[in-house]
């Protein structure tokens, strides 16, 4: 153990960090529609960082980022996701309760974006590790950890004034072998990362206010 003594801020200085940190994530949306501009690597490595500081189980750390700017490689993920999507939306896969609750984001099979950003990265789970001898070691709270990290991902990266979508090609297996990855992972989530489009457009949506999603029981003193 090694001591830890964060800063202890004052109260004025916590509601203005409280409002202004709320008020940043709140401008934050999902973006379908990417501009081509380059962005810088390091960008999207501080932004993995940033991720890689997620609490997991046992400390574990049961995560592997996967970063892809090749362009073939991002026309192999394209041409995959669509085929897999294509089968959602136009060959029924999609069941119709799904197909209701995403007319309103308007999404269809295509998938271009995944062709025009920089940057794309691929979050893989790892289910195990594997230590030096390379025996198995238990992970523990996977999908919890792989999840915590893939919200300081996005967090970070709106920070920093780029744009992302949390895309799951549904199934994503296709990924596994396209990416060239281990036994013991799985696809967790993919980010197109970049600018959003000049024309960019994002449905008309509202966030659920504090009361429909916070309850107190007991009495607070
Ligand atoms: N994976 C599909 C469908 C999809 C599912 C949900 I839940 C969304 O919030 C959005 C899309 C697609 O990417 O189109």
């Amino acid at each position: 153990m090694i001591p830890y003594r964060p800063e202890r801020l004052d109260e004025l200085e916590q509601h203005d960090r409280a409002d202004v940190f709320y008020e940043e994530m709140n401008r934050r949306r999902s973006v379908r529609f990417f501009s081509d501009d380059p962005v810088p690597r390091h960008l999207v490595e501080q932004a993995i960082l940033t991720a890689s500081t997620a609490p997991s189980g046992a400390h574990r750390q049961p995560w592997t980022f996967v970063l892809v700017g090749d362009p073939e490689i991002k026309r192999r993920i394209r041409e995959a996701a669509e085929e897999e999507e294509r089968i959602n939306y136009e060959g029924g896969r999609l069941p119709e309760h799904w197909r209701e609750a995403l007319e309103p984001l308007g999404t269809d099979w295509r998938k271009p974006f995944l062709e025009t950003v920089p940057w794309i990265v691929v979050l893989f789970e790892q289910r195990y590790g594997l230590n030096e001898d390379g025996e198995k070691l238990h992970h523990f709270y996977v999908k919890e950890s792989c999840g915590i990290a893939a919200g300081l991902f996005v967090a970070a990266l709106h920070h920093m004034g780029l744009a992302t979508l949390t895309h799951t090609p549904s199934p994503m297996k296709f990924l596994t072998n396209l990416l060239g990855r281990p036994e013991n992972e799985r696809p967790f989530c993919m980010f197109p990362i970049g600018y959003p489009a000049d024309d960019c457009v994002v449905p008309d949506l509202r966030r659920k206010s504090l009361d429909e999603i916070m309850v107190e029981v007991g009495e607070s003193r």
